[in-house]
């Protein structure tokens, strides 16, 4: 029997380019939660939790993330077959309520090791790609309408993105709507314009600015109510002439499927954090697919770890009409990866080497992790 000899886990923290600036926390750096788990056959698999603004905006938060891996789930790891990555997962469901995040970087590497181990791309061990590269969006979060125009400027003429995320929810709907308007008007059919209100709106204020989303061209509005009130999103769906996706609603395949149930939601944003790893999130895709929910593959703005996990398993989905956000790796100043990944022609391209496909620069990691052991020269006094 191959063994889980020790989960390594550590934080590290990245500046990202600019401000990003979301309703309910600006970013000017990004946490990953890194994860290396030792296996006796000398393979190390690699995985990764990110959240967003720390507890700002789910349960978890990197520190927890961590705590809770070096207290909790490395030790259950300890000693189970490293051959068998879902059996290894349900001990840990059995023992383990929630902490989403935490598992899917048990997940994440669990399945880069056996990867290695087989040969065989993540994509394969999740269900078998149907596509190699995967369309990604850009999201607009400067908190500056005119600055943001020139970003979309430049990612569209740089062939990286033409289709973009506007943050908004924190200025009045009048002055939101503005913003919106002034960048659909700038880009025009050159690219797809959508919104995530990250749950900023009550019923009503959503009611409204939905229908004046709808008059100024934007394609999509993601979340624009609070994550529990299900049957509120069932009544914008109801009357709404753009698409509305799911986002914070969906922790898992239970909720994804009291969504599709109630018809709360025209698309939903899998995210394999969010769903509880990479299998749960293919149960997130199975369940819209027979729903008929449109796909879209969301983002905790991952590191290239995440975000290369999260490109395996959106490989593999039959449908995916929104594209998705994977750019987390682009936000930061930071390369962590011993190659730079692979985003060209407005996709992200899915790596098909055995397990995740990467590696990380393990000198570059040591040196930018939090914890890491500095030494100062000392000038003895004269
Ligand atoms: C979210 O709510 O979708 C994804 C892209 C981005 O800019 O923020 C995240 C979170
Ligand atoms: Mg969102």
């Amino acid at each position: 029997m191959v063994e889980i000899e020790h989960v390594e886990s550590f934080l590290v923290d990245l500046p990202t380019i600019r401000s990003h600036v979301l309703a309910m926390a600006t970013m000017h750096s990004q946490t990953l939660c890194m994860v290396r788990l030792h296996c006796s056959d000398g393979i190390i698999g690699i995985g990764e939790a990110t959240t967003i603004g720390g507890l700002a905006y789910g349960p978890e938060s990197p520190e927890s993330i961590q705590l809770n891996i070096e207290t909790y789930l490395g030790p259950l790891l300890k000693g189970c077959d490293a051959t068998r990555p879902a059996a290894t997962m349900a001990r840990l469901a059995g023992h383990i309520v929630g902490n989403n995040f935490a598992k899917c970087a048990i997940e994440t590497a669990l399945l880069d090791a056996q990867g290695k181990r087989l040969g065989l791309p993540v994509s394969e061990l999740v269900g078998g790609r149907v596509r190699d590269r995967l369309p990604v969006l850009w999201t607009l979060a400067s908190g500056n309408t005119a600055l943001d125009i020139d970003e979309a400027e430049d990612m569209i003429e740089r062939g990286r993105h033409n289709a973009f995320k506007l943050k908004i929810g924190k200025r009045t709907l009048e002055d939101d709507i503005t913003h919106v308007a002034a960048i659909k008007r700038a880009l025009g059919g050159r690219a797809s314009v959508r919104v995530d209100v990250n749950m900023a709106w009550d019923e009503t204020t959503a009611a409204r600015g939905i229908e004046m989303l709808a008059d100024i061209g934007c394609d999509l509005v993601e979340q624009p109510i609070s994550r529990f009130n299900r049957a509120g999103m069932a009544r914008l769906v109801a009357r709404a002439r753009i698409p509305i996706m799911a986002d914070e609603a969906l922790t898992g395949p239970a909720s994804a499927y009291d969504f599709a149930t109630h018809a709360a939601a025209h698309v939903f944003a899998v995210k394999i954090e969010q769903s509880g790893g990479l299998f749960a999130a293919k149960q997130v895709q199975a369940i819209a697919d027979a729903a008929g929910v449109a796909l879209y593959g969301g983002t905790m703005l991952e590191g290239g770890v995440g975000s290369i996990a999260s490109a395996h398993v959106f490989a593999t989905f039959p449908s995916l009409s929104f594209g998705t956000e994977l750019f987390g790796p682009l936000l930061l100043t930071e390369e962590i990866l011993a190659a730079p990944l692979d985003y060209a022609d407005f996709s992200l391209g899915v790596p098909d080497a055995p397990g995740l496909g990467i590696a990380l620069d393990d000198d570059r990691v040591n040196f930018l992790r939090r914890d890491a052991v500095r030494t100062t020269i000392s000038i003895p006094a004269a």
